[in-house]
């Protein structure tokens, strides 16, 4: 969490896991990265085991959404949180008359040591999209992502498992659901462009997200998707 986030009304969050729904940055006609990380969820229950804290959000269409995508749907987001593991699963229902389309993301932002010491593991050979104005596609060379300059990349098709690593240590990001996987660190001048990043943020700061982007999802009325992500330390 970027200690320069902004909080409040449709202020969207620099850090945790916002959600991008129904739409993925600029890939459609509504507001970049959607509505549903700017709204105001309501926490439907919470549970705690032994060791393991549960809560749901759900965000269901209002005026306010049907002005920007004029779709009646729900979404639910389980989060599960225990041991060495964060989980966390959306659901979007077409609860409307209509048919829709839309993409969507959990945009994580991981909290790490120095970003010149991380490599991402599980995307060389894959296709990717960097601009996404041209969709052009490139193919990532083999071997571990380095970060050495700014990286924003839409890997096509990702496994459902990549690996963080950082000196001693490790987090397993597994995903299901989700066809693509982003990864983003906006580097010095990116960083430094961004209000709400602190000064020097980029160093500490690296975003893995699993995400539908290449393929957007389509609900027939009464249709649901579900796109889970874990991540796992150790
Ligand atoms: O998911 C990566 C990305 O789309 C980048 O292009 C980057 O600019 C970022 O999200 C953050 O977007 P935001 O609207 O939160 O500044």
């Amino acid at each position: 969490l970027s200690t320069a986030s902004e909080f409040g009304p449709n202020a969207s969050i620099r850090g945790g896991i916002p959600v991008i729904f129904p739409q993925f940055s600029i890939l459609g006609p509504s507001q970049r990265h959607g509505f549903a990380r700017r709204t105001a969820w309501t926490l439907a229950s919470t549970a705690v085991d032994e060791k393991i804290a549960r809560a749901r959000f759900l965000l269901r269409a209002d005026d306010a959404t049907r002005a920007a995508w004029p779709f009646e749907f729900e979404a639910e987001l389980a989060v599960t949180v225990g041991g060495s593991q964060l989980e966390e699963a959306l659901t979007i229902r077409n609860s409307g008359a209509q048919e829709f389309s839309f993409t969507a993301a959990l945009h994580t932002y991981l909290r790490v040591d120095d970003i010149h010491d991380v490599v991402v593991e599980g995307v060389g050979g894959l296709t990717y999209i960097e601009s996404l104005t041209t969709l052009e596609k490139h193919t990532q060379p083999p071997g571990a992502v380095t970060f050495t300059g700014p990286v924003d990349k839409i890997f096509l098709n990702a496994p459902g498992e990549l690996t963080v690593r950082e000196k001693g240590r490790a987090l397993r990001v597994e995903k299901q659901g989700f066809p693509d996987a982003v990864v983003w660190n906006p580097w010095i001048e990116g960083g430094a462009s961004l209000p709400d990043l602190e000064p020097g943020g980029y160093l500490h700061m690296l975003c893995i997200e699993p995400a539908a982007i290449s393929q957007p999802i389509t609900l027939v009325p009464g249709a649901a998707w579900t796109g889970m992500q874990r991540l796992v330390e150790g």
